[in-house]
Parts: structure tokens; sequence; C-alpha cells
């Protein structure tokens, strides 16, 4: 077993609660912090606080500068390393999030609004990329099943759509007369997906704000799924009744499905999906792992999925 569940975990190693503390008190708590720093939001990294999660893995975290430096955020270039030179130039302050659809409390939410309330906690979670790589990224979010409760969803509404923002002039990608994708980056998770308590909105990572390159100031974070349903620096949550297109499937949807469960046994037509490279585990013998079904996430998510054919719902 590789993820220890919560009755697994001495309370010792859970670090006192902590909770999501507002902007002035964690610039008051936090000594030493250059003013001006401060939360998901602030323009530069600033520490968060987060309790330790049950759901964590203890594999060893791939080290910052690997998450930071290899990047897939396609509005800043497809290099792996174009993101992390380019990405400063999303302005994350203030950023609002507009909440619409079949929803009790449709609202154009500040940020700080939509985390109030949450713990926010330290996921280390395997991720697992589409095009055959994974890490182990120390996220620092709360469940994005406490924004759903607090925005009311409707009995009708069955998914979630997200959408990032749409910056043509903070984001050269998009400028781009033969663009990749259809912009904006969209996504999408079924409703009793987006509820399960492994999905989260992550705000930071190594126990600072995320950088702009990791999709700040909040993005999705799926374990379970390929990377790309992770949606990066998400201006725009929706509640549908219909299943929401997504950017990959419109771009290929032979290559990319809805569902996007890391699943060994189906093969992306052009490659294996069998096995991974962990990014960090360098040199020309080391051998490429097994890749695990649901990314090892089996446990808590098989149950979502019972009675469908997951090589059809790809
Ligand atoms: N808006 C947006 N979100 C995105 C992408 C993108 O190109 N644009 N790339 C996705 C893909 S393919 C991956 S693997 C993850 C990578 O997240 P990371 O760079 O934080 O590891 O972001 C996902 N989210
Ligand atoms: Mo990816």
């Amino acid at each position: 077993m590789l993820i220890r569940s919560p009755s697994d975990i001495l309370p010792s190693e859970i670090t006192p609660r902590a909770v999501y503390l507002n902007r002035r008190e964690i610039m008051a708590g936090a000594a030493g912090l250059a003013l001006g720093a401060g939360l998901p939001g602030a323009a530069s990294a600033a520490p968060l606080q987060a309790a330790k999660s049950a759901f964590s893995t203890d594999e060893k975290v791939t080290s910052r500068e690997d998450v930071t430096t290899y990047n897939n955020y396609y509005e800043y270039g497809v290099d792996k390393s174009s993101p992390a030179k380019t990405a400063h130039t999303l302005k994350t302050v203030p950023w609002t999030v507009k909440v619409d659809g079949l929803v009790g409390k449709p609202a154009e939410y500040a940020l700080d609004d939509l985390i109030k309330g949450s713990a926010l906690e330290e996921r280390i979670y395997r991720m697992r990329c589409v095009e055959g790589w994974s890490m182990v990224i120390p996220w620092v979010g709360f469940p994005l099943a406490d924004l759903i409760k607090k925005v009311e969803p409707q009995g009708s509404a069955k998914y979630v759509a997200f959408e990032t923002a749409y910056r043509p002039k903070e984001m050269p990608g998009l400028q781009s007369a033969f663009p990749v994708l259809d912009w904006p980056y969209v996504e999408g998770l079924r409703l009793d997906e987006a509820m399960n308590p492994l999905a989260i909105l992550a705000v930071g990572l190594y126990g600072e704000t995320l950088p702009n390159q990791n999709g700040a100031p909040i993005r999705l974070v799926v374990p379970w799924k390929y990377g790309f349903k992770g949606i990066k620096s998400i201006s725009r949550i929706s509640f549908v009744e219909k299943e929401p297109p997504t950017s990959w499937n419109r771009q290929a949807a032979d290559e990319y499905g809805f569902y996007a469960n890391v699943n060994p046994q189906v093969d992306h037509p052009r490659w294996t999906q069998a096995t991974e490279r962990r990014i960090g585990e360098g040199g020309l013998f080391v051998k490429r792992r097994p890749t695990l079904m649901f990314n090892g996430y089996g446990d808590q998510v098989a149950q979502l999925y019972a009675g469908m054919d997951l090589k059809k719902f790809y």
C-alpha cells in the first residue's frame, strides 16, 4: 500500500491544527517576511501554513528545482523549460474566480473568499503526465469539495467545468497565429469525482505560494488522473448538466479522453502508458517504473468507476 489510511498515521505525525489564516494574520505571524508578501495571490513566493495530510505518499519528493522548471503550461510555450522563464508576466493579484451555472451562490469570488474557512493542507502526491513522466509534489491546498459545498450546486449539476484565465497580453502562447490549443484552456470533472477527498485546489507547493509556472494563484490537482486534468490559473468554475469539453480532448479525441484516469492498460495511440520515468531519477540505466492503476490511488477512487469500461472511457 502506497497511501496510508488516516488510521495508520500516528497522532504525533499530525501537526497541530493548522488553519487558513487571512492575509493580515499570516503577515503578522511570519516573522521576517518581506512586507507585502502574503498569500495565494501575492506576487512573490510567501510561506503558507499547512497541516500534514494523511493522504500524502511517503515516497521521495521531486526536487523543487525540477518541480518549478519542468512544466507544462502551453500558454507560456510548449517547451518544458519555458513557463519558468516567461510565466512571471501573469498578474495574479488581484485574482477572482467566477462561479456560475447550476449553483445556488453564483458570484465573482475574490480568491481569499474562496479559500476562507478551509484548512490548508500539505498533500504530497504522485503526479503522472500522459507523456510518460512522473513526479512527487508537495502541494499546499484544500479540498475542492469544500469550495463546491460553499457555492451550493443544484441537484441538476452533474459536472464541474474549469477555465484558465484568458490573458493574451500576459500569455505569449495566446498570441500565436497557429495556436496549439483552443484557448482558454478548459477541463472538467464529474461532480462525484470533484467531491472525492483526493481532489484539491492547490495554492502552494513546497510550503510557499504557487510559482506562476505551476499555475498560480490557484490550480486543480487530481492525482489519480493524468496531469493535463490539473488545470492552472483557474478563473472560472461552472456547474453544468452535461459533460463539458476539455482542451486536450478537443485537440485529439482519440488520444486524450474526458476521464484521463491513469490506466497502464490503455496505451496512448503513439506510446505506452505501462511505465513511467520519475523526474530526477537521472542516469542512462535508470529503469522506468511500472505505472500503477489510478496512479496508485485505487483504494480511494476505484469505486467512482464501478461498472464502467475504462478502456472505452479512457
Ligand atoms: N492552463 C493550463 N493548465 C495546464 C496545462 C496547460 O498547458 N495549460 N498543462 C497541463 C499538463 S499537460 C500538466 S502535466 C500539468 C503540469 O503541471 P506542473 O507544471 O505544475 O507540474 O499542468 C496541466 N495544466
Ligand atoms: Mo501532462
